[in-house]
């Protein structure tokens, strides 16, 4: 690193940004205020921001480097950003200047904002977890970098045709990247297939058999940089993303032979591994690509850190005192071979001595507790793409398994169940197992889940190595998720108790009184009540769809899986229907609402997109009754992102969390909605236990069976049909599905979905329905009295601090990373 002076930032000012925003406008965009495309200045805009926070990111990059502290490193496969722009000018402090700059040319904002097409690059919680934790740690100034995947398309575009869920690829690069900086000059070649050779080293007594790899064929990872702005404390840090590129031996080929042909296909072979995020949740379909993509990654950034971050000469035996990798689920995990490799094979370590290192630079973080869902990579296939990472697999696993019979004694049932490789029903490396053996921590992402982490999934691990185990309560960023996405609340929070709330989270504690105060309520009441109108206009402009204004809005947003249960939702909505059709419930009695979904199912997953059918089916008979539709609403809107749920979450009223107790590993939305003001119903799962602990029973709607309840009935055999036979309201609602009420009387349409629920049910919504319907009578009566009820969203609110991302930051570095963050 040169001591070479920064160039200074632009001026602070609405001068200054308007002198910056035209010379990039001419500059760099090439044209002029007058023939300039909205596109054309969304960029301009984009890169004059960027400018700003040049400064500090070159400082904080430098700082890094200098000072050498212990990092983080954040390795996930997935990282859902959502759009740049608003989180960089609110980091800046460029909100007004900005809005005052470019009104100042006939330009406005937010017309600019709506330009910005959003990074998709997750499929849901998990890669939204770690673009908030990447913002929290640059927020606590923490040295931190996050290691991913710069995908050329992200999570597909979902429509609707006919209510069925159809995919469109997700050209995010199209318009142009600004916040991304390419760095082709620190390219990396990472290496694939080929075979190992053993060989001798040294001699006589001193001799020690060595295996290296061979490798039969190469890529480059280019690797681009993202900045990660603080919120106002002057750091910038790092998010890299690598691109797989063909290597130059490509080039000659062409210049070689002419085979212009062949050279083009490897060129497309070789980029297609960072091509496409793989639209999965809780389902590996173990795809050959995605294992290339996993180690992909991981090669790139182990590489990089040890090359490029480290001074050169860094004694690597003392690698565990610069950086904790943390494994955001099991797709990192091939890291640990290779960091195995690197050391063994590249530096010359002896194995012990490697795995000694090894095993106190990682951290694994679990998010599921769906058995399927835990990754396993057949041997056949890892051999194939990575021989030598097999072998070291292989010599982990011996080790392990000699430390289990040692401790254990010889029980063979117990070694098989432990084992890092499966026998059945093929062989297989179980990437759970692998990560769990090398971490110093192994974490769930809240209470209940570490606990069933500990008491079932990993149960044999937890007791071999009692103190590996932890949780982390998993957080959401207050910056996008309140500053940024509820202005109006944030200005009557900040009004009443100051700003520090931004980024001090538990200090909005100093809120409670004001639950009791009658104007600070409608004031409250009158911000909802906005942000209703705010959600109204955008699903009127983005979709078509119009929904009422002033009903009570209820909202189910994530991903669409059966353990989630937006079946049990749906249901809800045909029985209150039912109800009202058939004259049992007096409409003038119903309090109106709105019920908002957003989900995407995975492409391959055929039931979830039944589901999405059902929903859209309901959505469209209900909406068109004449009777119903004076109190039920349902929208559906296509495609729901980052974007969607920052205009979605500060407007509604209740907030659906209903995955059957046990399945839910933490959920995020569920601490979006509550610091929102939102109230809850939910059952007895994830992050919602401690939600409803920390706000009170009085504020919270539980409701369903608690996950040892459920896990009896699942060992004493659950009948679904039996909860159909007795439960006449349950009855009807089905009834109405299987005789094609929403599928113009064809029986067939929804017969999948009817015949799942009452042979299989595999997550109990049957048994759940009547509880659930009980507590959306409770959420009826309580929502007539919006005194009542603004008290306790204000009590929401109030009580939600501990949800902050930051908090889940202080938690890793207290008891994971034991890092700190860098002073001044
Ligand atoms: O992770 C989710 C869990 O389901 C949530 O309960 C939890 O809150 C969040 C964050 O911890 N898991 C995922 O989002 N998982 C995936 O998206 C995924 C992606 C690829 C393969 C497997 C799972």
């Amino acid at each position: 690193m040169t001591d070479t002076p920064l160039i200074s930032s632009p001026e602070h000012s609405v001068e200054g940004f308007v002198r910056e925003f035209l010379r990039e406008l001419n500059f760099t965009q090439g044209t002029v205020l007058e023939r300039a495309s909205t596109n054309d200045t969304y960029l301009a805009l984009a890169r004059t921001v960027r400018h700003y926070l040049m400064a500090r990111w070159m400082e904080t990059t430098t700082a890094h480097y200098r000072r050498q502290p212990k990092a983080v490193a954040y390795l996930s496969a997935e990282f859902l950003l959502g759009r740049q722009l608003d989180n960089a000018l609110l980091a800046a402090d460029l909100e007004e200047i900005a809005a005052e700059a470019l009104a100042s040319l006939g330009l406005d904002l937010d017309v600019l904002r709506q330009a910005e097409v959003e990074p998709g690059l997750g499929n849901g919680g998990l890669g939204r977890l770690a673009a908030c934790f990447i913002d929290s740690l640059a927020t606590m100034s923490v040295p931190a970098i996050g290691y991913g995947i710069r995908y050329e398309y992200g999570i597909f575009r979902q429509t609707f045709v006919d209510g069925r869920q159809f995919e469109e690829p997700d050209h995010w690069l199209d318009n142009g990247s600004p916040w991304e900086f390419a760095h082709p000059e620190h390219e990396v070649t990472v290496s694939f297939g080929g075979h190992t050779e053993k060989y001798t080293e040294g001699e006589g007594e001193d001799a020690v058999e060595r295996s290296r790899w061979v490798p039969g064929w190469q890529v480059l990872g280019v690797p681009y940089n993202y900045m990660v702005p603080g919120y106002r404390n002057g750091r910038v840090n790092t998010l890299r993303l690598w691109s797989a590129r063909a290597t130059h031996a490509f080039d000659l080929k062409i210049f070689n032979y002419g085979d212009y042909a062949e050279a083009v296909r490897a060129q497309t072979f070789a980029e297609n591994i960072t091509k496409v995020l793989y639209p999965e949740d809780s389902t590996p379909q173990g795809k050959e690509l995605r294992l290339q993509q996993q180690y992909f990654f991981v090669a790139c950034s182990l590489r990089d850190f040890i090359d490029q971050l480290l001074p050169e000469g860094f004694d690597l035996h003392r690698l565990h005192e610069r950086i904790c990798f943390q494994l955001n689920d099991t797709h990192p995990v091939i890291a640990v071979p290779e960091l195995m490799r690197i050391l063994v094979d590249d530096h010359g370590f002896a194995w012990d001595e490697a795995w000694e290192v090894t095993r106190r630079c990682f951290a694994y973080t679990c998010h599921t507790l769906l058995p399927e869902a835990l990754e396993v990579w057949p041997v056949e296939l890892l051999g194939r793409l990575l021989p030598r990472h097999l072998e070291i697999i292989y010599r982990i696993n011996d080790e392990f398994l000699d430390e289990v019979r040692e401790t254990f004694g010889d029980d063979e049932l117990l070694v098989r169940r432990m084992s890092i490789i499966a026998e059945h029903p093929f062989r297989a490396v179980r990437m759970a197992h692998l990560a769990t053996v090398a971490a110093t921590k192994v974490n769930g992402v809240a209470e209940l889940h570490s606990q069933l982490l500990r008491d079932k999934v990993l149960a044999d691990f937890a007791n071999l190595w009692p103190d590996k185990f932890t949780n982390v309560t998993n957080g959401v960023t207050p910056r996008r998720f309140v500053r940024l996405a509820n202005p109006g609340l944030s200005a009557l929070v900040t009004e009443a108790i100051g700003d520090g709330w931004v980024t001090d989270l538990d200090r909005l504690r100093e809120l409670e009184p004001f639950a009791d105060d009658p104007e600070f309520r409608r004031r409250f009441r009158e911000v909802k009540s906005a942000n209703k109108q705010r959600l109204v206009e955008l699903l009127e402009r983005r979709d078509g769809i119009t929904v009422p204004t002033d009903t009570m809005l209820d909202v189910m947003v994530k991903r669409l899986h059966e353990y989630k249960r937006q079946t049990l939702k749906i249901l809800h909505v045909i029985s209150l229907y039912d109800r009202i059709v058939s004259g049992e419930l007096d409409v003038d009695q119903v309090v109106p609402r709105t019920i908002v979904f957003g989900a995407k199912a995975a492409p391959g997953y055929v039931m979830a997109k039944e589901i999405i059918a059902l929903i859209n089916h309901v959505g469209t008979v209900v909406n068109a009754h004449p009777v119903a539709s004076r109190v039920l609403h349902v929208a559906f809107p296509a495609n729901y992102d980052v974007t969607v749920a920052e205009t979605l979450v500060p407007a509604a009223d209740l907030s659906e969390q209903i995955s059957l107790a046990g399945k839910e590993a933490s959920g995020t939305g569920n601490m979006k909605f509550a610091l929102n003001g939102a109230l809850t119903i939910g059952t007895d799962d994830g992050a919602n236990v401690e939600i409803r602990q920390l706000v009170g029973d009085d504020h919270f709607f539980l409701f369903g069976l608690t996950e040892p309840e459920a896990a009896a009935i699942a060992e004493t055999g659950y009948r679904p049909s039996a909860y159909y036979e007795e439960n006449p309201t349950l009855r009807r609602a089905l009834d109405l599905v299987a005789k094609g009420e929403f599928s113009g009387g064809d029986r067939s349409v929804f017969e999948p979905v009817v015949s799942n629920l009452l042979g299989e049910d595999r997550f109990m919504v049957l048994a759940d329905f009547q509880s659930y319907l009980d507590a959306q009578d409770r959420v009826e009566a309580y929502y007539r009295d919006p005194e009542a009820w603004s008290r306790s969203a204000v009590l929401n609110v109030a009580r939600s601090g501990f949800f902050s991302s930051d908090r889940s930051m202080r938690d890793y570095l207290d008891r994971i990373w034991h890092a700190e963050p860098l002073g001044d």
